[in-house]
C-alpha cells in the first residue's frame, strides 16, 4: 500500500469556528485511510476577496494517505457538509467550513473536481504561514517552488496566530 503525505487547509469565518475546526480535525483523522501527521496553530486571518466580512480561523493539518486524491476530496467535502452548518435562528445557516486539498505527494495536475497544488496556496498567507510552520524546512511545492521562498515573498496581511484555550 503507497502512503502518501497531504497538506489540507482548514479555514472559516463564524462565531464558532473554532470548535468546527477542531471538529473537522477530528473527522479528518478518524477517516478511514487517513492518519494525522502535524497540526499547525490555529491563526486568525483578514478576509481575502470580500473583505466585508468577519475575520477567519485557518489551520492547516499534515496527514498520510492511502486515499487517492479524488477520494480524500470526497471524504472532505462529507466531513464540510457534516460539519459546516450551523443553527442560525431556526433557519440553518450557509456552508462555512472550508477543507481544500493542498498539496498530494509531489503531484501536480488538474481536471474538472480538483486541481493540486491548490490554485491560489502560492498566494495566501493564511495557508503558506501555517504550512510552513508543521512541514519539512526544504519542502518544494509542486510545480510552484520552494514553500520558504513562496512564504518570504508573501506580505503576513495581520495574519497572527492565536492560543487555543
Ligand atoms: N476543487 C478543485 N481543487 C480543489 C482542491 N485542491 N481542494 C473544487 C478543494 N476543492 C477543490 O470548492 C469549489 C470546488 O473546488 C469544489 O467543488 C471542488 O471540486 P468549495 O469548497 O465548494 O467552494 P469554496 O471553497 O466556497 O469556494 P472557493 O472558490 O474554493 O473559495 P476559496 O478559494 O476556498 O476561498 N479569507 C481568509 N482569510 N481565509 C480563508 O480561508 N477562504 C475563502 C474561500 C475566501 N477568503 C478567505 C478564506
Ligand atoms: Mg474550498
Amino acid at each position: 500500500m503507497t502512503l502518501t503525505i497531504a497538506y489540507i487547509g482548514l479555514g472559516g469565518n463564524l462565531d464558532n469556528t473554532l470548535e468546527l475546526l477542531c471538529s473537522a480535525r477530528k473527522a479528518i483523522g478518524a477517516v478511514p485511510g487517513v492518519r494525522e501527521i502535524a497540526f499547525s496553530s490555529y491563526y486568525r486571518s483578514t478576509p481575502m476577496g470580500n473583505i466585508n466580512q468577519p475575520d477567519f480561523i485557518n489551520a492547516v493539518m499534515a496527514v498520510e494517505t492511502s486515499l487517492t486524491p479524488h477520494d480524500l476530496l470526497k471524504a472532505l467535502q462529507q466531513i464540510e457538509h457534516s460539519h459546516g452548518r450551523v443553527r442560525n435562528g431556526q433557519r440553518w445557516g450557509p456552508r462555512t467550513l472550508d477543507l481544500d486539498l493542498l498539496t498530494y505527494g509531489v503531484e501536480a495536475f488538474a481536471d474538472e473536481y480538483l486541481t493540486v497544488p491548490h490554485a491560489g496556496l502560492s498566494e495566501r498567507e493564511f495557508v503558506l504561514y501555517p504550512m510552513a510552520e508543521i512541514a519539512p524546512p526544504n519542502m518544494t511545492i509542486p510545480g510552484i517552488g520552494v514553500l520558504r521562498d513562496l512564504v518570504a515573498a508573501c506580505p503576513k496581511r495581520g495574519l497572527e496566530s492565536i492560543n487555543h484555550g
